[in-house]
């Protein structure tokens, strides 16, 4: 009895950790990276278990992130992000380690990643985020982060007009914009969007259809003929949308909006219409500083009535921008209801549809035309009254290189193009 006694006084000896294994990557590895540079990582246990992953940068001792994960026998993918701009350019080392709710250690990883961050608009976000205070790594990223409120970082198109008309101006006398591009930014400026007719030549029009017919034909991503669904990124797989996603003349106008190189973060292609409920960008496709991100909206077709058309609201980009933090609403997860209910509504108010405030201009261009809205236009695919016809179109969202680039809706960072661009 005695002896059994004592071996229940005996403390509890806590079972070895589980075995785990964690690999992790960044295409900051490889390409010299401006803005946020995300680290995904795989991690896994044998058996259930609650762990945290640490995250080091630059050889410090204290982690700048500690992010609690649930690990198990499943695979499970977590990432998260660090602000180059608080880091200076070139070569970081970004450690990770994995321990379980005792602190023990699980796994570890080490990974050099390549900051870039360049030029003017850059070093105006870096002393941003340095006098803000903005963590170096973040695991959710949201517009509560940013000093939107700072009225130096404004983009010069959104200045009152006398700014404006000043930097027009200058690009006048400086010959860096010709006289049919003054009269186009002026245009974006004033209604939020500019039209380039005849971007697209005769031949890469001919190719980008091929490759239309080729991706509907196998099907990609499930497309099935008629629907409005979008391929998601066909330029990695189709050389002329590659081709039209790095165009000179649309590098050429985004250089003259942006005042910064424009780097594009995906492509969407339709063959039919999207009939997406109208929306600003800017919740979906977020920079910080504000007014630097773009859409560009290329017509491989001559646009028909009741296929859908894009519509665009003129003067609406003067609306205020939404962001999740004013609507309250959670980060989307995949559960669009909660945003349904609470950003949609400010969205409507602003239109208040049938009032007549905005104008609701409908949107039929010649094939090989190129529209570039600014981020905040209400936009939208309207109703394919006619199912049968298509409405042929590739969009690309550009980003000015030395912002902050993120999704406010899901939290999740951007990953823009770092490659060569046109001169
Ligand atoms: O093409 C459309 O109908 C709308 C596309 C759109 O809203 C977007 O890509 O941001
Ligand atoms: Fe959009």
């Amino acid at each position: 009895m005695r002896s059994l006694l004592r071996l229940f006084d005996r403390p509890a000896v806590p079972p070895p950790p589980p075995a785990a294994t964690m690999s992790a990557s960044s295409s900051a590895e490889s390409a010299p990276s401006s803005g946020l540079l995300t680290v995904e990582a795989t991690l896994q246990a044998e058996v259930e278990t609650a762990a945290t992953l640490r995250v080091f940068v630059g050889g410090a001792a204290a982690p700048v992130l500690e992010k609690p994960v649930q690990l198990g026998p499943q695979a499970q993918a977590t990432w998260f992000s660090v602000h180059g701009h608080l880091l200076p350019n070139g070569p970081v080392t970004v450690g990770l380690e994995l321990v379980d709710a005792r602190g023990r250690h699980l796994a570890e990883r080490t990974l050099t990643l390549q900051v870039r961050n360049e030029g003017e608009l850059a070093e105006a976000t870096r002393a941003s985020l340095k006098r803000g205070g903005v963590p170096l790594a973040v695991d959710l990223v949201d517009s509560g982060l940013y000093d939107y409120a700072d009225q130096s970082l404004t983009a010069w198109h959104d200045q009152p007009p006398e700014a404006v008309e000043a930097h027009l101006a200058r690009l006048a006398e400086t010959g860096q914009a010709t006289p049919d591009e003054i009269a186009a930014l002026r245009h974006f400026v004033d209604e939020g969007y500019l039209v380039l007719p005849d971007v697209v030549e005769a031949d890469l029009l001919t190719r980008l259809n091929a490759a239309l017919d080729d991706a509907v034909e196998k099907k990609i991503e499930g497309y099935e003929w008629g629907a409005s669904q979008r391929m998601h990124n066909l330029h990695l797989q189709y050389p002329a949308i590659r081709e039209l996603w790095l165009h000179p003349r649309i590098i050429r106008m985004l250089r003259l909006i942006f005042c910064a190189a424009g780097r594009p973060c995906q492509s969407l292609t339709y063959v039919f219409g999207s009939e997406q409920q109208y929306h600003q960008d800017t919740i979906h496709l977020t920079s910080f500083p504000a007014g630097r991100m773009c859409g560009v909206w290329t017509a491989l077709e001559d646009v028909q009535p009741d296929s859908g058309e894009l519509v665009v609201f003129p003067k609406s980009h003067r609306l205020p921008r939404v962001y999740m933090k004013d609507a309250e609403a959670a980060k989307v997860t995949g559960d669009w209801t909660e945003f349904g209910d609470k950003v949609v509504p400010r969205w409507t108010e602003f239109l208040q549809p049938g009032s007549g405030k905005f104008e609701r201009q409908i949107y039929q261009p010649k094939a090989g035309t190129v529209l570039i809205w600014h981020e905040n236009l209400m936009h939208a695919g309207s109703m394919r009254k006619d199912k049968a016809i298509s409405r042929r179109s590739i969009v690309g969202h550009y980003f000015a290189e030395g912002s902050v680039v993120y999704y406010d809706s899901s939290g999740m960072p951007g990953l823009l193009y770092e490659g060569e661009l046109p001169a």
